[in-house]
């Protein structure tokens, strides 16, 4: 794929590609196909693109309704939950406003828990999603997302096969595939890109409504990237960072500024606008919902219990991208990214030798200065 337009223009786009989409998704609602609205990386996409949906991500990452928000839920929660709750109750985004149904899992409390207030007056479905990555836990999802299919079908009156499936899985398999292919240009060094740009990239895949060119469309973007790397462009030697924790999209970009206004690159997200969710699904399970079972919980989120699988995914990308520190995220009263902290540290400190440090913030710019300090003292002893 031939791609006319420069580096920087692209990633200003995908930059704004959530604002973007609200016009293409008002335009396939009026074309009559359905919109399903989802909040997080465990959801298999591929099933309601299996009956032809547009399946939007619905996770809201700014300050605006939160003062909404809370009229209704807790101040000491989440920041993430109360802007998508604030954003579901005053109608104020169009992902919300146009889908026809809302789907939940079950994975951390303050998150299930605003599920059955927003169900008060918006169509929800929520996956029961089990919190051990056992063969009984992926028994147990396989389970649900065949009730989930069920559901789909009888709401759109529809009927999704396992075929249908198995060519999104395919699709699916692609665009993880192209994501995972950009991300490791962050592997060169110096890099070729600030991490900023490369975030906002893959975030902004998530609300491309054309899925079937997704790929093609990534993989432009890596040769491009690429070429011009070949030709010597780069960004010069920086501090090499690795950012994990809770999701970093939106107003928590502000920390990924703090790293790269001070002197550093972050080269690696492990977490979910990252690395986090790119293993492939395996083509080749003859049984298409025990595939993505075994693919989606195997996601090594905080609300696993135990999470092996973020302790082995950071130590090998801190391995792969040549990382001299790490930065821990933590959205403020999120609990599970914030105990888990200790194991982290543990794991980066001793086991790597590398610095660490925990940033907990939310989604107000009250804390720029104070980020900017810490992390421009963060960078200068690596
Ligand atoms: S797979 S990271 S998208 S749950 S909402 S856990 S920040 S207290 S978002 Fe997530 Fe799925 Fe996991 Fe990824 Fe904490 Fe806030 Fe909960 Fe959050």
């Amino acid at each position: 794929m031939e791609l006319k337009k420069e580096l920087p223009e692209i990633f200003e786009e995908f930059a704004d590609a959530r604002k973007n989409s609200f016009l293409a998704i008002k335009e396939l609602k009026e074309e009559g196909i359905p919109v399903v609205g989802v909040f997080c990386t465990y959801l298999p996409r591929e099933i309601p693109n299996a009956m032809g949906a547009s399946v939007v991500g619905l996770c809201s990452v700014t300050d605006e309704t939160i003062p909404d928000a809370e009229k209704d839920l807790p101040r000491n929660l989440c920041p993430l939950i109360k802007s998508s709750y604030g954003f579901a109750k005053t109608d104020k985004c169009p992902f919300f406003y146009f889908s026809d149904l809302i789907v939940g899992e079950t994975t951390c409390d303050g998150k299930k828990k605003m599920y059955e207030i927003l169900a008060e007056f918006k169509p929800v479905h929520v996956i029961e999603l089990p919190n051990c990555q056992t063969e009984a836990g992926i028994g147990l999802y396989r389970q649900e997302l065949i009730r989930f299919k069920e559901v789909l079908e009888k709401k759109f009156g529809t009927v999704i096969t396992e075929d249908a499936i198995r060519r999104q899985i395919h699709n699916r398999n692609q665009i993880l595939a192209a994501l995972n292919r950009l991300q490791y240009v962050m592997a060169l060094d110096p890099a070729p890109a600030l991490g900023l740009d490369i975030v906002n990239i893959v975030y902004g895949t998530g609300f491309k409504m054309k899925i079937d060119t997704l790929a093609e469309e990534v993989n432009a973007i890596t040769d491009k990237i690429e070429a011009e790397y070949a030709q010597g462009k780069n960004i010069g030697k920086r501090a090499r960072i690795l950012v994990t924790g809770s999701p970093s999209g939106g107003a928590a970009l502000k920390v990924v500024r703090a790293i790269e206004d001070n002197g550093g690159v972050v080269v690696c997200f492990e977490n979910c606008s990252g690395m986090k969710p790119l293993d492939p699904i395996d083509e080749d399970n003859p049984d298409v919902y025990d595939a993505l079972a075994r693919k989606y919980l195997n996601i090594g989120c905080s609300c696993m219990s135990p999470n092996p699988r973020r302790m082995e995914l950071l130590d090998r990308l801190i391995d792969d991208f040549h990382v001299d520190g790490v930065v821990d995220l933590v959205l403020q009263a999120c609990h599970t990214y914030n105990v888990e902290t200790s194991l982290v540290r543990k794991l980066v400190k001793e086991k790597k030798g590398l610095p660490y440090t925990v940033v907990e913030t939310d989604y107000s710019q009250a804390d720029v200065g104070q980020l900017n300090t810490r992390m421009a003292a963060f960078i200068e002893m690596l």
